[in-house]
């Protein structure tokens, strides 16, 4: 069946957009703009007058300047894996979608500045393997990251299982490109590490979730490529022990540590029983697991003892009851795939609610006790799910509904849940919304936490670059 061809657009524009950006640049078919109006997890369904397809800055820019004098509202997108609704269109059928899929172009590697020019929609794995090919590192990993886009990554300051030695997204880019909501240019594509020039706009931009402007090209900061590593995944017996183990690879070397993952056994159980091919390597299943990879750009840098001097050491005082080490990197990816399918094992067994928090390290174990038993209380046979990058603080508190539960009835408690587990977050210190950004999932959460000056200062800053509101609306802000 095909889609309609109609569209919103007026036709002054229709026509400006057709003859700037070709028919592989103008999507207006419902068939061919479908897949760009829901979201990774379909929790949003959207509808768009079109998909706009730049292939360059300048087309980018001439497309967001006519879109700006319609008064046509816009929606940046780059791989279209926010876990939080941000790039999908409201249902109003107005806006229109920006998707940086067509600039895909890696234009630079710079060995004396260890960067990476290039463009917003070369995704993330695409940059790395570029970088890889020149015996560099890019630094940032995430499980989407065969989708997701330099763009995407750097609009919600993407974390990942890294950020523990390299920092976020944020650390990692050094210049910026990005077409302002009224089609001007804003070029920030100085790689300095050194440039006290007034106010870091390229910062306001990251993170920004697209509310700010379009990303359409970066200059990354690359390391020298690990030529050591070492990979561990480990039973433990709780979340404090996986802490206590991260304590003990920081106390003999901090820098040697460039992950340090929690999963909780139920969602390993997930894991092994929805995603085929995920088998544990330990003799039997454990409460809790962490995951532990050690790299140096050093080879022979006695990454092999300081593991097993640790591990050793774990296992005989019984904080570590198992562990197996990689042997190889099929081994590697092996371990890898046991942590980087939790999102995908959760999408299958259900529905479910995510909450995806932070606090301050010591707190986790608490977090997790307190906000386990709110969970059980408020929804009895509720799963309860705990993953995440534990080495940050951030766990994706994540809950699953019960077997027999009805889908829909489960979602209709998540504010239920994301309050209940908000206000522990709130009480140990922590933020509601830890890498995966606010989006429009999250918006009724900001007035009580960033409300006052805070959520004001952010207004003003939205109403000086965007004063008609065009650009992602509905995102990050709660309705006025
Ligand atoms: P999109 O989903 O397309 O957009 C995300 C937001 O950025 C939207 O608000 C959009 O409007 C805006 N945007 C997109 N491109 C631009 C641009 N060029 N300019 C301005 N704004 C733009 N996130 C983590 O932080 N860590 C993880 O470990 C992680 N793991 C994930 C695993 C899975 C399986 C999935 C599905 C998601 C995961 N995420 C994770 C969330 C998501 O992948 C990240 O937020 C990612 O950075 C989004 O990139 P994207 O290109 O898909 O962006
Ligand atoms: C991860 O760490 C992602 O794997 C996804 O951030 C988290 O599914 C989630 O909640
Ligand atoms: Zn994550």
């Amino acid at each position: 069946m095909s889609g309609t061809p109609e569209t919103s657009l007026p036709s002054t524009l229709h026509q400006a957009l057709a003859a700037l950006l070709g028919p592989s640049g103008l999507l207006t078919d419902t068939t061919d703009t479908a897949a760009f109006c829901t979201d990774w997890r379909a929790l949003y369904q959207g509808r768009c007058a079109a998909v706009l397809r730049p292939a360059s800055t300048e087309e980018c820019a001439k497309a967001v300047a006519l879109c700006h004098a319609h008064g046509v509202p816009m929606v940046p997108q780059g791989g279209n894996t926010s876990m939080v609704g941000g790039a999908t269109p409201d249902d109003s059928g107005r806006a229109v979608v920006i998707s940086t899929t067509r600039m895909n172009r890696v234009h630079a590697i710079d060995h004396a500045d260890l960067t990476m020019t290039v463009d917003a929609g070369v995704t993330l794995k695409a940059a790395q393997d570029a970088a890889a090919a020149e015996g560099l590192f890019l630094p940032l990993s995430i499980s989407s990251e065969g989708s997701a886009d330099i763009g995407g990554i750097l609009a919600t300051n993407a974390g990942g299982n890294n950020t523990v030695r390299y920092g976020n997204a944020r650390e990692l880019a050094l210049g910026l490109e990005a077409v302002l909501p009224d089609g001007n240019v804003l070029n920030l594509m100085r790689r300095l590490r050194k440039d006290n020039t007034g106010y870091a706009l390229r910062q306001l931009l990251i993170g920004a979730e697209g509310t700010l402007g379009i990303i359409t090209q970066a200059v990354i900061q690359l390391q020298p490529a690990p030529r050591a590593r070492e990979t561990a995944l480990c039973a433990v017996a709780s979340a404090a022990g996986a802490l206590d183990l991260f304590a003990a690879f920081r106390k003999q070397d901090p820098a040697a540590v460039v992950a340090f993952e929690f999963m909780s056994g139920t969602s390993m159980g997930l894991v092994n029983r929805f995603i085929d091919g995920a088998a544990l390597p330990l003799s039997e299943p454990a409460p809790a697991y962490a995951l532990v990879e050690l790299s140096s750009p050093r080879a022979g840098d006695g990454l092999r003892s300081l593991m097993e001097d640790v591990l050793g050491e774990a296992l005989e005082s019984g904080l570590v009851s198992d562990a197996v080490l990689a042997e190889s990197e099929t081994q590697r990816n092996a371990l890898w795939m046991l942590r980087e399918e939790h999102a995908e094992a959760q999408k299958r067994a259900g529905a479910s609610v995510k909450n995806d928090v932070s606090v301050p390290l010591a707190a986790i174990p608490t977090l997790i006790t307190e906000a386990t038993a709110a969970c059980e209380a408020l929804i009895p046979g509720i799963r309860v799910a705990p993953f995440g990058h534990i080495g940050d603080g951030n766990i994706h508190f994540n809950l699953v509904q019960p077997e027999q539960m009805d889908a829909a009835a489960f979602s209709a408690r998540d504010h239920d849940i994301m309050d209940t587990v908000a206000e522990i977050v709130r009480h140990l210190g922590g933020s509601f919304s830890a890498e995966h950004g606010v989006g429009q999932l999250k918006t009724y959460m900001m007035p009580s936490w960033r409300g006052g000056a805070e959520l004001e200062s952010m207004r003003r800053i939205k109403n000086a670059l965007d004063p008609d509101g065009l650009m992602n609306p509905g995102k990050i802000f709660p309705a006025a």
